[in-house]
C-alpha cells in the first residue's frame, strides 16, 4: 500500500511499518532507500493517528550496510557535496518511537540504522557488526558513536577495529538489543511492543523519547534538568488526569488517541 521503490510501509492500527524491500541487494542502503525511509518515517511522524513505528527488513538481512556499489567510485567531495548520509538524521529525529525488527544481517550502515531507532529487536538470526574496516573507511553513519554509548568502550572498538560480526545472543548480551526473540515470532513480537507503545498518551511517549535521548548527549545535570522540564507540562493534559484518575479509579486508563 505504498507509491515507494524501495520500501513498503503498511498502517496497522496506531502503527506504522517500514519494510526495506532491496532483496536483490540485501536490502543495502542506497541514496533512493534513504530518501525513502525518511520520507515515510516523517510522514509517519507528522500523523497523530501513528503511535510508534517498526523498521524491519526481510528473513535474511535488515540491511547489509550502505551500498557499497554506489559509493565505491566517489570522490571525499562528492560525499561532502552529495551530503550522502545526512538526510539519515531527520530519521533519527522523529518524535515517534521507532522499533527496529532484525533478522539477518544488520552491517555497518544497517547496524547504524537500527542503532537510530529506540528499540531494537532481534531475531535469533541476527547478526550485527560495522564491517567497513573491511573496505578502507570507517562507519559514516553514527556506528563509532552510537554502538560506543551502546555497549562501551571495549566491545565497540573490537568491532570496529577488527570489523568482526557479532550474533544476537552476544548483542543482547552487550546491550545493543533489548532482547532476542525467535525468528518466526520476530514481527509478531515488534508488533506487539509497538502496539503497547501507540496505547500510550502521545505526549508522554514524545516527552520519554525526548529525555531517553537527551540522557545519550548531556551531562547528568543537564539531563536532569531537562527530564524535570518535559515533566511538568504533561499535567496540563487531560490524558494525566485521565491516566491517574483511572489508577484511582482501578480501571484501564483511556487515553485521547486510543
Ligand atoms: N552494498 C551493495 N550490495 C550489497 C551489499 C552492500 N553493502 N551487501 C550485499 N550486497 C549484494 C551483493 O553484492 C550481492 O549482489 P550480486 O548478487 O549482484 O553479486 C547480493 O547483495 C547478495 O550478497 P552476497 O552474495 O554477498 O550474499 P552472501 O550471503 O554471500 O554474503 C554478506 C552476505 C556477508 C552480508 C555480504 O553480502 C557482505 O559482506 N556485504 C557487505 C557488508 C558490508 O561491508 N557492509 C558495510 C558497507 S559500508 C557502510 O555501510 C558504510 C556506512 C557508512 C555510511 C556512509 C553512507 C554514505
Amino acid at each position: 500500500t505504498s507509491n515507494y521503490e524501495t520500501i513498503l510501509t503498511e498502517t496497522r492500527g496506531r502503527v506504522g511499518w517500514i519494510t526495506l524491500n532491496r532483496p536483490e541487494a540485501l536490502n543495502a542502503l542506497n541514496a533512493q532507500l534513504m530518501h525513502d525511509v525518511v520520507h515515510a518515517a516523517t510522514t509517519f511522524d507528522a500523523n497523530p493517528a501513528i503511535g510508534a513505528i517498526v523498521v524491519t527488513g526481510s528473513e535474511r538481512a535488515f540491511a547489509a550496510g550502505a551500498d557499497i556499489k554506489e559509493m565505491e567510485s566517489k570522490s571525499g567531495l562528492d560525499m561532502i557535496m552529495d551530503d550522502h548520509f545526512g538526510p539519515w538524521a531527520r530519521f533519527a529525529a522523529v518524535r515517534t518511537p521507532v522499533i527496529a525488527a532484525v533478522s539477518g544481517y544488520a552491517l555497518g550502515g544497517g547496524c547504524e540504522l537500527a542503532m537510530m531507532c529506540d528499540i531494537v529487536l532481534a531475531a535469533d538470526t541476527a547478526k550485527f557488526g560495522q564491517p567497513e574496516i573491511n573496505l578502507g573507511v570507517i562507519p559514516g553513519m553514527g556506528g563509532t558513536q552510537r554502538l560506543l554509548r551502546a555497549v562501551g568502550y571495549a566491545k565497540a572498538a573490537e568491532l570496529v577495529l577488527t570489523g568482526r560480526m557479532m550474533g544476537a545472543e552476544e548483542a543482547e548480551r552487550c546491550g545493543l538489543v533489548s532482547r532476542v526473540v525467535a525468528a518466526s515470532d520476530l514481527l509478531e513480537e515488534a508488533g506487539k511492543v509497538a502496539d503497547t507503545i501507540a496505547s500510550k498518551s502521545l505526549p508522554s511517549v514524545y516527552a520519554a523519547k525526548a529525555a531517553l535521548d537527551a540522557a545519550m548527549e548531556t551531562s547528568l545535570a543537564e539531563g536532569l534538568r531537562f527530564e524535570r522540564h518535559a515533566f511538568a507540562p504533561l499535567f496540563d493534559t487531560a490524558d494525566q488526569k485521565e491516566g491517574m484518575a483511572a489508577f484511582r479509579e482501578k480501571r484501564a486508563p483511556n487515553f485521547g488517541n486510543a
